[in-house]
């Protein structure tokens, strides 16, 4: 009997060792270039101000940031330099010509770095107002566990592992699920130069024909 609730969201498309070893390390030299200019920072959580255990940066023409008086929001700017985010790298918007099957061109690159021990908590990602776009993530580096649920907190959650190199479409559904990184498992790669894992969600901020 199959079991609907533990089936992951529609929309959800899972693509195991989808880039070569050629183009994850073409992608991680990007990324070294990119935190060159634009340096990794912790993100502050709204009102607390408790900062991500997760460094970030961005690049494209808008990033995310998150602080403590601001909340989550989109920008030009990176927050502690002040300077644009450097541009999408080629061989990204390639990616998501590939595999997003959506027309516009994504505007934003969040750049997530995992040390050992880091994590990212169950979250909806909703700061966009372009929800019908997809998200589309790269992970590079060590392996993780990612989890996937439902619209709602409480919903079943799915685990999954993800290695250097594995690509994650998130359409429809999946795009308003709960999901977050449980841990990864530090040394099982040695792609990225500080260690640990970088992941890369290329994401559409407005609607196309708004830029
Ligand atoms: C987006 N990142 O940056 S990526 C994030 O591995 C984020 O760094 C995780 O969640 C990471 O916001 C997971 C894959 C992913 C999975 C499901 C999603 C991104 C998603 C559902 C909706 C939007
Ligand atoms: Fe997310």
């Amino acid at each position: 009997m199959p079991r609907d609730n533990a089936a992951f969201p529609s929309g959800f498309r899972h693509l195991p060792g989808y880039l070569s070893k050629k183009r994850q390390a073409s992608l991680m030299r990007a990324v070294v270039d990119i935190v060159a200019a634009a340096p990794f920072y912790r993100p502050a959580m709204p009102r607390t101000g408790k900062p991500f255990s997760v460094r970030m940066t961005n690049c494209g023409s808008l990033g995310w940031i998150s602080d403590r008086t601001g909340g989550y929001r989109y920008q030009p700017n990176h927050p502690q330099t002040g300077k644009p985010w450097p541009a999408l790298p080629a061989g990204l918007l390639d990616l998501w010509m590939e595999v997003a099957g959506y027309a516009a061109p994504p505007q934003a690159c969040l750049v997530n770095h995992y040390e050992a021990g880091t994590r990212l908590g169950s979250h909806i990602d909703a700061d966009e107002q372009d929800m019908a776009a997809p998200v589309v993530s790269v992970s590079l580096g060590d392996t993780a566990v990612f989890h996937i649920g439902g619209p709602r907190r409480a919903d079943p959650k799915q685990r999954i592992t993800l290695g250097s190199g594995d690509i994650v479409v998130l359409a429809g559904d999946a795009r308003l699920a709960y999901h977050g990184l449980d841990r990864i498992h530090p040394g099982s790669s040695d792609l990225v130069p500080w260690g640990g894992r970088i992941n890369l969600t290329l994401r559409r901020v407005t609607p196309p024909g708004l830029g």
